[in-house]
């Protein structure tokens, strides 16, 4: 059957990328359980996992857990501390091979982007044929391949939203192509939580309206849907029916920033736990300015010692990028918290509700915001050429030595 690709649309995302950049660099770990993130000091280790080679996975082991319970499914595992550098070496030759096949690509992280490679010689003039599409997908992964020593999984479709969900399809080394006519059988048996946008809430929610698979959610009334979701309705609507005309743009969409570390002894001392929520709301605020954004939500994530994990927000009346007023807020946020009840094990600060400098009405940003910004964004090249300076907060500066913070939060 003839499939009319009005887009060709390729989403790339390397294969367990900082496991399998490891294994490149000491060829002994081929074929091994090799896990990547915090250490694990013999099942006592404190923070996460980043990630884990395939031969781990098969033990269960998956990113964002417990190091303790990686070493409890696989105590005989190659565990890694991860080095950052490398992998970002890593990800800048892949994108350089990415920007040969176009100039359309939206790196969405470390290890993946998007290609729009619509105009491509090797598609044709014409819309392309799909055994096109399928050379050109496994050049490119040769390319990667050849290049790098790296396996890549592509998921290609004529929207960002289906190829997505088609490279995690067929990985490792993966290529699935879900050509237009395709799409809608290919979505409709898909539990809803893998489509672009649902995250645990609406997961939640969706359940509970008995909405399983994409073809329940299309199935489902969209003014019912408008009820319960507000704005988010019709865009889930759209998703699970494939309609996703977003183009692939070159400017990064940032949701959320936010930094977490775990103690590498639960705490209940209020004071380290204050400090480092200001060293938390520091690191936020520096990412927002180096990427030229402010937010309106702040966002405290508190994980006490028996896992129990609570979040509470706070949205401001104005965006904001200065460390002090995350802070103030976040610490507020803390004290809705009886702390001297449970220890605990993590906490994090987040950022989200962003917009773009470029796009803020200065009225709604006042003088002394604006003076406290400067100084801030100051410090934040003193820091960047010079390294940690006697510039920054006391108070940091403090926290940072009473606590050693466990490599691998997320
Ligand atoms: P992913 O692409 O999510 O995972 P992956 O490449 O390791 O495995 P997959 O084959 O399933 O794509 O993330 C890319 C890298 O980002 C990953 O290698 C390590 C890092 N990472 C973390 O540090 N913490 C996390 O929680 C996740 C999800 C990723
Ligand atoms: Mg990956």
């Amino acid at each position: 059957m003839n499939a009319h690709w009005t887009r060709v649309i390729i989403h790339v995302d390397m294969d367990a990328f900082f496991a399998a950049v490891e294994t490149l660099l000491n060829p002994e770990l081929r074929g091994k359980p090799v896990i990547v993130g915090a250490a694990p000091q013999g099942g006592k280790g404190r923070g996460v996992v980043s990630t884990a080679s395939y031969e781990a996975r098969l033990f269960g082991v998956r990113s964002a857990m417990p190091i303790s319970t990686a070493y409890r499914l696989c105590p005989h595992g190659i565990y890694i501390t991860p080095q950052g550098g490398v992998y970002a070496q890593y990800s800048r030759q892949i994108l350089q091979i990415l920007e040969e096949f176009t100039p359309l690509i939206q790196k969405v992280s470390i290890d993946e982007a998007f290609l729009d490679v619509s105009g491509h010689p090797l598609l044709g003039k014409m819309s392309p044929t799909t055994a096109a599409v399928r050379a050109l997908g496994l050049h490119i992964k040769q390319r990667i391949v050849s290049e790098t020593g790296l396996t890549a999984s592509l998921g290609i479709s004529s929207s960002k939203s289906v190829a997505k969900i088609a490279s995690d399809f067929q990985k490792p080394d993966g290529l699935t192509i879900v050509a237009p006519h395709q799409v809608q059988a290919f979505l409709d048996p898909l539990p809803v939580r893998r489509l672009w946008g649902v995250g645990e809430k609406t997961f939640q929610t969706l359940a509970r309206l008995g909405i399983q698979t994409v073809q329940d959610l299309r199935g489902y009334s969209p003014e019912l849907l408008e009820q319960k979701f507000g704005k988010m309705g019709p865009h889930l609507l759209r998703m699970a029916q494939g309609i996703d005309e977003r183009p692939v743009s070159e400017r990064e969409e940032i949701k959320s920033v936010s930094h977490e570390t775990t103690f590498s002894l639960d705490q209940t001392n209020r004071e380290i736990i204050t400090s480092t929520l200001l060293s938390l709301a520091e690191q936020v605020s520096t990412r927002l300015r180096k990427y030229h954004l402010r937010g309106r939500t702040i966002q405290l994530k508190l994980r006490f010692s028996d896992f129990s994990t609570f979040t509470r927000n706070k949205t401001l009346p104005a965006p904001t990028c200065l460390t002090g007023e995350i802070y103030t807020v976040s610490r507020k946020l803390l004290e809705q918290f009886a702390l001297n009840e449970k220890p605990v094990r993590l906490i994090g600060v987040g950022v989200s509700q962003l917009v773009r400098e470029d796009d803020l009405q200065m009225s709604l940003w006042d003088a002394e915001n604006q003076r406290q910004e400067r100084l801030e964004k100051i410090r934040d090249q003193l820091q960047e050429k010079y390294g940690i300076s006697a510039l920054r907060h006391a108070q940091t500066l403090a926290a940072q030595k009473r606590k050693s913070r466990d490599p691998g939060t997320a």
